[in-house]
């Protein structure tokens, strides 16, 4: 079996997500397209670097991007860092012919959203694969969502709302991570999170023509976390802690017209208590409506129109072996599948891409065109007006 050799840059919460699926997939997906080979992993404290080393069992450990961009040896960059070094390691991988798993959002600016996409559009041309880590895509439960509109069970789309809601960042003794800081993040709740709902209503209603938003940032200071790791609001800091500014957004909520006609809202924020991973799709057509809550990701609710009177409603799906991957990952009704797995989906369609040599639904022009909505959201934010997502 072709074995693909893979550097991950960025050892925090999101490098351990890729890691685990890594080292998943084959186990799911048997025989496996290739089989990744946990090969270099690289982050700036070198204390991180050598523990996760041995922790996610890589081979060897460094501190620099650049010495695994320049390493023939390897085939794949996953980038797992703050938003705004994306852009260049992306940029330099994709030059230098690997290919790149990179998470969301693309990058920290429009800039270099455009810049990156441009690089992977080259890259392309040699067979190199670009992937924006968009997972929720592709639960099982929103992969049978786009197949009942692609088959128009639930007719012509006209409306669609979605949020994002969590609660991590809602008190305000949560550190001060880059998260909250513009020049690193490049926005708050926005790139974070809303991106990924744009990306679902995108993948199911097709893209945005122009937004009109509201944007908040409800605490605008926070204690400063020494050393910078984002523990993600699980430590508080005392009142003594020194404070310094927030830049970047709590909530955004924003009115959508999509190109064909339908309309739409989406709404995120990290301040809503109570509510911990709640993204909701709800989604009315002219045949019927659609409804999905990931914090019940294994269920899929319907509703037809051409239902008789007395029995109109919605019914749930229960996702398993007869949906997207099921038979793969736990091949009996009711297991279910979380956080773990899906990622694992995403690696198993990125190397599958690689192998295959066809570009990945969530390439880099996609992750560029949520990225023009999202900027789109800050320009309406500051003008009042509908901005075109161009
Ligand atoms: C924090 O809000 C976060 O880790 C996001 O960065 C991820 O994209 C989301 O999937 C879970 O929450």
């Amino acid at each position: 079996m072709k074995r693909l050799n893979v550097a991950l840059v960025g050892a925090g919460f999101m490098g351990k997500a890729h890691t685990v699926a890594y080292s998943n997939m084959p186990k799911f997906f048997w025989p496996a397209p290739a089989y990744p080979v946990l090969k270099t992993l690289c982050d700036i404290d070198p204390k991180i670097a050598e523990d996760s080393c041995e922790r996610f069992g890589y081979e060897k450990w460094c501190t620099d991007w650049h010495d695994v961009v320049n390493d023939p040896e390897i085939d794949i960059v996953s980038i797992c860092t703050p938003n705004n070094a994306h852009a260049p390691i992306a940029i330099a991988a994709l030059n230098a012919g690997k290919h790149v798993l990179c998470e969301k959002p693309i990058a920290s600016t429009r800039k270099d959203a455009e810049a990156m996409a441009a690089a992977a559009a080259e890259a392309a041309k040699k067979g190199v694969i670009s992937m924006n880590a968009y997972q929720y895509r592709r639960v099982p439960a929103l992969v049978l969502a786009k197949k009942f509109i692609d088959e128009g069970s639930i007719g012509k789309i006209l409306n669609v709302r979605c949020t994002y809601l969590q609660s991590w960042s809602a008190d305000p003794s949560s550190p001060l991570s880059w998260r909250f800081q513009k020049e690193i993040a490049g926005a708050g709740t926005l790139g974070d999170i809303a991106s990924h709902v744009i990306d679902i209503a995108q993948m199911l209603a097709g893209d945005i023509d122009s937004v009109v938003s509201t944007v908040k940032t409800y605490i605008t200071e926070r204690p400063v976390q020494e050393g910078g790791v984002d523990l993600l609001g699980t430590v508080k800091l005392g009142p003594d802690a020194k404070k310094a500014p927030v830049d970047v957004d709590d909530e955004n909520s924003f009115l959508v017209k999509f190109k064909s006609g339908a309309v739409g809202s989406i709404e995120a924020t990290r301040n809503a208590w109570g509510r911990n991973n709640f993204i909701t799709v709800e989604l009315h057509g002219t045949e019927g409506s659609i409804c999905f809550n990931y914090e019940r990701l294994n269920e899929l609710q319907v509703c037809f129109a051409k239902d008789p009177d007395d029995r109109r409603g919605f019914k749930t799906i229960y996702t398993g072996p007869a949906h997207f991957y099921g038979e793969v990952t736990w091949n009996i009704p009711g297991m279910n599948i979380g956080y773990g797995e899906l990622k694992t989906i995403e690696i198993y369609d990125f190397i599958k891409a690689i192998t295959e040599g066809k570009q990945p639904t969530t390439n880099f022009q996609v992750g560029y065109q949520v990225e023009k909505v999202c900027d789109a959201v800050m320009k309406s934010s500051e003008s009042g007006k509908w901005e075109p997502c161009v």
